[in-house]
């Protein structure tokens, strides 16, 4: 296969509630979907960076600049398989989100042109998935506002709820929220607000039968984590600490994590992401498959991922609705049980629908072209 052109296209899409976390507070999803045509067709990927560099180090135009000058480059002017990605873009340090996203639209042109499904490709072993979703901190910072969001998802029928924390706003909404909902399952997600002198305070959250807390500490303090697990009775999940298969391996044998968040942009990619959830498999350490507000490109590659055995715990994989009143593509809907299909079409089995894309589309660029 050959690449002949690739174009990143910046959209806007609007997101029915602003999403607060400890990081920021999200009002549209500003994402670049990246479109590669090869030889044998086009493929689509989408890159979970932000316009800031919040959540990591990436950002939107740095992946620009980092795709147009570092990383397409590399794959230009070869025959290439979509498995030698990893190791063309390997010299390029670090800017996993960008690469990630690179990569699946090559794999993606490659699917669709062979006719098997990214599902398959994984080695999905699902049909159906469950559906996560999770929760931001209210913009009025009160524990009514989030009780009626969180109310309203439990009706629609989402199989587990994840409310997200930081100092000032942690045991007395999650203590609220699990009243109300003695039976769902749940979970929090700190983003990294505390640090070790929190250890105590943090413990308090054992009461409300939590599946896990994710990433409490600083993404560097592996120390922090493991003292954290040691004390605490509910499981230290990691998220933006983990950034590959050997390094997860190393935060697991040290202690730091009992359970680990998988997102594929963040690990370099969706073979990086597998080949994380076969370690952990051969480990007996649970995974789920995390979500950074994707439109139906991301969405539909991550429930894919979603669908293999290892993925014990429901995911960040919600509809589409829960962020969207238009996506970019046709929604991911969850049906009256709480589960979403994972797509069996070629590829994503997903494209964007052309008059939306020009319809949320803020420009694009054309970043290669032979
Ligand atoms: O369901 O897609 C989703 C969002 C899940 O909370 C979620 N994502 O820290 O995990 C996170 C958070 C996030 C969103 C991080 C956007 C970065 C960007």
């Amino acid at each position: 296969m050959r690449i002949e052109r690739v174009v990143a296209h910046r959209c806007a899409l609007p997101l029915v509630r602003p999403f607060r976390t400890s990081f920021g507070t999200e009002y549209t999803k500003d994402v670049l979907l990246l479109e590669v045509t090869t030889d044998l067709g086009v493929g689509w990927g989408e890159c979970v960076a932000a316009p800031d560099p919040l959540y990591s180090h990436e950002f939107n135009e740095a992946v620009l600049l980092v795709w147009r000058d570092h990383l397409v480059p590399r794959l230009m002017g070869r025959d290439l398989g979509a498995e030698e990605v990893p190791a063309l873009l390997g010299p390029v340090r670090g800017h996993p989100m960008a690469r990630g996203a690179l990569e699946l639209a090559v794999i993606d042109a490659q699917l669709r042109a062979s006719g098997e499904s990214f599902a398959s490709y994984l080695g999905a072993v699902h049909a159906r998935i469950p559906c996560g979703v999770s929760t931001g901190i209210p913009d009025d910072d009160s524990i009514d506002t989030l009780v009626r969001e969180v109310d309203g998802y439990v009706a629609e029928g989402y199989r587990r709820v994840k409310l997200k924390i930081q100092p000032g706003w942690d045991l007395e909404p999650v203590r609220v929220i699990r009243e109300r909902h003695p039976d769902i399952p749940l979970q929090v997600d700190a983003n990294q607000a505390y640090s070790r002198r929190d250890i105590e305070h943090l413990s308090g959250l054992d009461e409300f039968d939590l599946i896990l807390v994710e990433q409490p500490i600083h993404e560097e303090d592996y120390l922090g984590h493991r003292l954290l697990a040691e004390r605490m009775r509910t499981p230290v999940c990691l998220d933006e600490s983990v950034l590959s298969a050997d390094n997860a391996e190393s935060l697991i044998d040290y202690g730091a994590c009992e359970i680990v968040n998988i997102k594929a942009g963040r690990v370099g990619g969706y073979l990086s992401a597998r080949a994380i959830h076969d370690m952990a498999v051969a480990r007996g350490v649970p995974v789920w498959c995390g979500g950074m507000v994707e439109t139906g490109i991301g969405r539909a590659a991550n429930v894919a991922l979603a669908a293999l055995p290892g993925f014990t715990l429901p995911g960040d994989t919600s509809a589409s609705s829960r962020f969207f009143s238009l996506d970019v593509t046709e929604p991911f809907v969850m049906d009256a049980e709480g589960m979403m299909t994972v797509p069996t079409g070629p590829g994503l089995g997903v494209t964007p629908i052309p008059e939306v894309l020009a319809d949320l589309s803020v420009g694009s660029d054309v970043l290669a072209q032979r």
